[in-house]
């Protein structure tokens, strides 16, 4: 009995190895619990967007594609997770996700490994696309993206001379977008007077907050994610620091809101999306999602949207070479990161491109500055 068992299953995953696809599948793993769904959450609508839009417009040249998600949770070992179930369990083409840096670096090389294209549709850490050979992002980098904050807070307010730095020292996006800002604050003339850490999982800031206000600075500068990244806001004003304040990319997004309210008001933050990008792609991308929501589209949502987007253009082109169903696989996979790389995508970001190791080339950046109307509502201004 057992000799016969062993066979069959030898047999039955032979014979599914050589399966032709038969079925067109992304698979998208972000955070849809945990404090990182605070961020997640906008990825999970952008990508359900994109499925949608995209799928009425004939999906892959007259077939529709499908996407599963992966709940990530905010940890190393739930990205690793999700990513083995979308690999293995789900055998998708390739994976947009996940939502943090810290996942990446823990996720990617499983991806790599087995040879599945990953898009990163938010990790803005250095060395991302470096992580190997089947690793994009559409998500520029805190390099590019962080500066423009800088810069801005110096045109609202000329007399800043000097600032202090605070990052969560175990994130490593964080601690990569500390490094930007610190090398750009430099740049910049300004003097930074204090460096403080603390950790995403921290709630009282009573310690990093008394050291800003002892150390006399005209602006302050956050690299965190939302939870903690809106505490910290709402603890500086509560402790009675007046001045500037910059959020990073962790702190993009409304559902900080209901963390610091009325208190969020004036952060300020860079964006690799502006619903005012004039492209058509965009255009049509905001007005649509303006009819759903309610609202303007958020970055994550616009990134996450881009993501998919790439992964189905890319099949497309793919498909009208040699149709998506006569392909297996494993090949397909390999095909999908080449088309990734050579393809140029006008997207709701704007037109964008891969370099060779996969790292997104994108040309437009922007800075917002939250306007709270009152404790519960607020919007993201974008400033000239
Ligand atoms: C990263 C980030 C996060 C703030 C995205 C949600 O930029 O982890 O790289």
């Amino acid at each position: 009995m057992q000799r016969i068992l062993t066979a069959t299953l030898v047999l039955s995953l032979g014979v599914s190895q050589a399966q032709k696809v038969d079925t067109i599948v992304i698979g998208v793993a972000v955070a849809q619990t945990s404090n990182t769904a605070l961020l997640g959450q906008e990825q999970v609508i952008g990508a359900r967007f994109a499925e949608k839009y995209l799928n009425a417009r004939g999906g892959i040249n007259g077939t529709p594609f499908k996407l599963v998600f992966q709940d990530t949770g905010g940890d190393e070992a739930g990205a690793i997770n999700a990513f083995q179930n979308l690999i293995t369990k789900d055998r998708v083409l390739g994976i947009v996700g996940p939502t943090l840096s810290q996942q990446a670096f823990a996720s990617d090389p499983i991806a790599d490994r087995a040879k599945v294209p990953v898009l990163g549709p938010s990790n803005t850490a250095k060395g991302i696309p470096q992580i190997g050979d089947f690793i994009a992002r559409v998500s520029a980098p805190v390099a590019v993206v962080a500066p423009n904050a800088v810069k801005q807070a110096l045109k609202l307010d000329s007399k800043i001379k000097s600032v202090a730095v605070l990052y969560a020292q175990n994130d490593a996006f964080s601690t990569s977008e500390t490094g930007t800002f610190q090398e750009t604050a430099k740049a910049q003339g300004l003097n930074v007077a204090t460096v403080q850490k603390f950790q995403t999982t921290d709630t009282d800031f009573t310690t990093q907050v008394t050291a800003v206000l002892n150390a006399g600075v005209q602006l302050v500068i956050i690299s965190g994610l939302a939870a903690d990244g809106g505490n910290l806001v709402k603890q500086l004003r509560q402790l009675g620091y007046k001045g500037l304040i910059i959020g990073g990319n962790g702190l993009n997004t409304s559902n900080m809101f209901p963390v610091c309210q009325q208190l969020c008001d004036g952060v300020i933050i860079a964006q690799a999306y502006s619903p005012g990008q004039a492209s058509a792609a965009n255009q049509v991308f905001v007005k649509d999602y303006t009819a759903q929501y309610k609202k303007a589209p958020p970055q994550f949502a616009a990134q996450a949207y881009a993501g998919v987007q790439v992964m189905v253009e890319a099949l497309r082109a793919i498909d009208r070479k040699k149709k998506l169903n006569t392909w297996e696989l494993p090949a397909l996979r390999v095909e999908l990161n080449k088309q990734i790389l050579l393809g140029k995508y006008n997207t709701p970001l704007g037109p964008i491109s891969f370099d060779k190791d996969g790292e997104v080339n994108q040309k437009e950046f922007y800075v917002a500055q939250i306007k709270m109307k009152d404790a519960k509502t607020g919007s993201f201004v974008y400033l000239k």
